[in-house]
């Protein structure tokens, strides 16, 4: 298979865009991807202070590398959970990737205060993770005067946030499966610059330039069924992601803000 623009040897054929690309064509062909949907979706404003918040998995960290080429202004936020040798060699690679494209980083650590992931003894690990990390990056972009706060989010995640919502009866969290949700109360705006862009896409964008990512996998991380359904139905359905992600996006936004939306802040910390 040959590179549709180039000739070189390909690496991928994206089914979803009809297109062979080699290892060097491949960079940019992601990148106009994602500055597509950052225009398209008014995602990120040029000269905001972008909090990007980097795990170290290939996901986030191309979300950083992709928002730095494109000229954003960001900054790299990497929160150790206290996850044994996993958090020690994901911050390893956050700080490399931080050097490697000149940006600031920024450290929190969960055990200031007063426990770590490795300490917490429930079934569900992941919701309190997912719950702490929430709180230490709102806290940390708000304190230090970001205006947004950037992650990693993939088309999978949107869809699978989607699923899972709906079959818990859980819809009043449609309206904030948008790409971009503005602040309010003390949340400061958040931003999903690769909600359109899939696992796979991130993956091969890493590797084909050599950007620092951490291949292992959060030991808590549980096998997720609903994902493989997903990826599934995909290779089925080539464009069944995106074109389901869109259509999210727009029932989202015609759904309205539930008053339960209208949260108050912490009396002790100010969250
Ligand atoms: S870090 Fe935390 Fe994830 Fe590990 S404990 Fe679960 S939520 S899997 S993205």
């Amino acid at each position: 298979m040959r590179c549709s623009r180039c000739k070189e040897k390909a690496i991928i054929y994206l089914k979803p865009y009809k297109i062979a690309l080699c290892k060097n064509c491949y960079p940019n062909f992601y990148l106009n991807l994602v500055s597509r949907s950052i225009k398209r979706y008014k995602i990120i404003r040029r000269g905001e202070k972008v909090l990007a918040c980097v795990s170290g998995g290939k996901d986030s960290s191309a979300m950083a590398f992709a928002l730095k080429k494109l000229g954003y202004n960001i900054e790299i936020l990497y929160i150790d959970l206290g996850i044994g040798e996993y958090s020690v060699r994901s911050r390893k690679v956050v700080e490399e990737l931080a050097e490697e494209i000149d940006v600031p980083f920024h450290l929190v650590e969960l055990s200031e205060y007063g426990f770590t992931i490795d300490d917490v003894d429930v079934k569900k690990v992941c919701s309190v993770c997912g719950t702490a990390k929430r709180y230490l990056m709102n806290r940390f972009a708000r304190m230090n005067g970001f205006d947004i706060i950037a992650t990693g989010h993939t088309v999978e995640d949107m869809i699978l946030f989607f699923i899972k919502n709906v079959l818990s009866g859980g819809i009043e969290w449609i309206p904030k499966l948008i790409p971009r949700s503005e602040g309010f109360n003390g949340l400061v705006t958040r931003a999903r610059p690769l909600f359109e862009r899939s696992e796979k896409e991130n993956m091969l964008f890493v590797l084909s330039l050599n950007i620092p990512f951490l291949i292992d996998e959060c030991p808590y991380a549980p096998r997720d069924v609903w994902k493989e359904i997903v990826y599934d139905i995909e290779a089925k359905k080539p464009g069944f992601k995106r074109n389901f992600v869109r259509g999210l996006i727009k029932l989202a936004k015609s759904v309205k803000i539930d008053e339960r939306w209208n949260l108050r802040s912490c009396k002790v910390c100010g969250e």
